[in-house]
């Protein structure tokens, strides 16, 4: 709705004093009546818009609740969120992104949803996607790279979720390799990178992102009440999601616009400042041995690079890794 992300966009600009219909009227090509209408369909969505006679309209507090209004109110982003769906429950939004960047849709799109009935994890597992609890979001990206280098997609991802993350809620998330953050050996948030390609081009990439926000140990189910945690369960609070959101994306896309202008080498060491157990060591399986080794960091190639303990070192793709 374009209009509407107009109107929110010149209420923000003015933000502390009033604007008056006459001039939103003016700026939106719409008729007075028309503004009064969009207030009011501000205030059912939890708005709180002061309208006084011969000053106009000013919003004085706005609902803590997700939804594209009040993410864009308050994005500072160029690109990533610019376009923005949001839904109260859906299956998957991975499912919405692939759909809408099939048809073509801009890079930087955005999805999200309160709930997710069938949420993903990788390969095939599932992802448990709570009702209003945590920040279920899918990006749709159509990055210049080679299909070989996506996954350093990825691994930008999760700096962009961490740096965002330490810097609202003031705690320290780890990155675990690949896509995974962490909070004292529990799982936080999880990232999962689909994409859509030929031999030498990606044609888009839907980039999914879940974030336990607001969970209690017992809002997660059983089987996860060991391993995963949420940022509430860190820190003691509720957070509001919005500013989350708008966060991670400000930061995704300025490590994104980075890295696409000048490499990985800045995001390795930002992803090796987080990197969980970086200097310990872990006991490797792979394919054809089990050994134990030391975690160096990662490999340009997205691979962990370990150091075993009669000193060979070796790039790890796929092996399991007991942490
Ligand atoms: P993953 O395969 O690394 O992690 C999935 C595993 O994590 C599950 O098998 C389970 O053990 C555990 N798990 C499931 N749900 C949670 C949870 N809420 N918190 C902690 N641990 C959990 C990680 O996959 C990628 C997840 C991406 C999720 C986003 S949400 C928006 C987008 N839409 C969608 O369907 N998926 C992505």
């Amino acid at each position: 709705n374009t209009t509407r992300n107009q109107l929110i966009e010149l209420l923000k600009r003015s933000n502390q004093s009033f604007i008056s219909g006459q001039e939103l009227s003016e700026n939106l090509g719409i008729s007075r009546t028309a503004v009064w209408k969009h207030m009011k369909e501000l205030e059912k969505e939890g708005y709180q818009v002061q309208a006084v006679p011969r000053k106009g309209y000013r919003i004085s507090g706005q609902p803590d609740k997700l939804s594209a209004s009040t993410v864009k109110w308050g994005l500072r982003t160029r690109w990533a969120g610019k376009q923005l769906f949001h839904y109260p429950v859906v299956e998957s939004t991975q499912v919405i992104g692939h759909q809408l960047a099939q048809k073509g849709t801009e890079e930087g799109t955005v999805i999200l949803a309160d709930e997710q009935t069938a949420g993903k994890g990788r390969m095939g597992r599932r992802w448990h996607s709570a009702k209003t609890e945590g920040i279920w979001m899918s990006i749709i990206l159509r990055p210049p790279i080679l299909p070989h280098k996506a996954p350093q997609i990825t691994l930008l991802t999760a700096v962009a979720i961490a740096e965002a993350i330490e810097s609202l809620t003031n705690t320290t998330p780890a990155i675990k390799w690949p896509n995974d953050i962490f909070f004292h050996d529990r799982k936080a948030a999880g990232i999962l990178t689909e994409m859509q390609a030929e031999q030498d081009e990606i044609q888009y990439i839907v980039l999914g992102i879940g974030i336990n926000v607001n969970q209690s140990l017992s809002d997660l189910p059983e089987d996860i009440q060991q391993t995963a945690t949420s940022i509430k369960q860190e820190t003691g609070i509720e957070w509001e999601l919005a500013p989350l959101v708008q966060q991670i994306l400000a930061d995704f896309e300025t490590y994104y616009g980075n890295y696409l202008l000048n490499g990985f080498a800045a995001i390795k060491e930002k992803w090796e400042h987080y990197g969980y157990k970086i200097g310990e060591q872990v006991h490797v399986s792979a394919s054809k041995q089990e050994y134990q080794a030391e975690i160096l960091g990662i490999a340009e190639d997205g691979a962990l690079r370990v150091r075993k303990l009669d000193g060979g070192d070796e790039n790890l793709y796929s092996a399991e890794i007991h942490w």
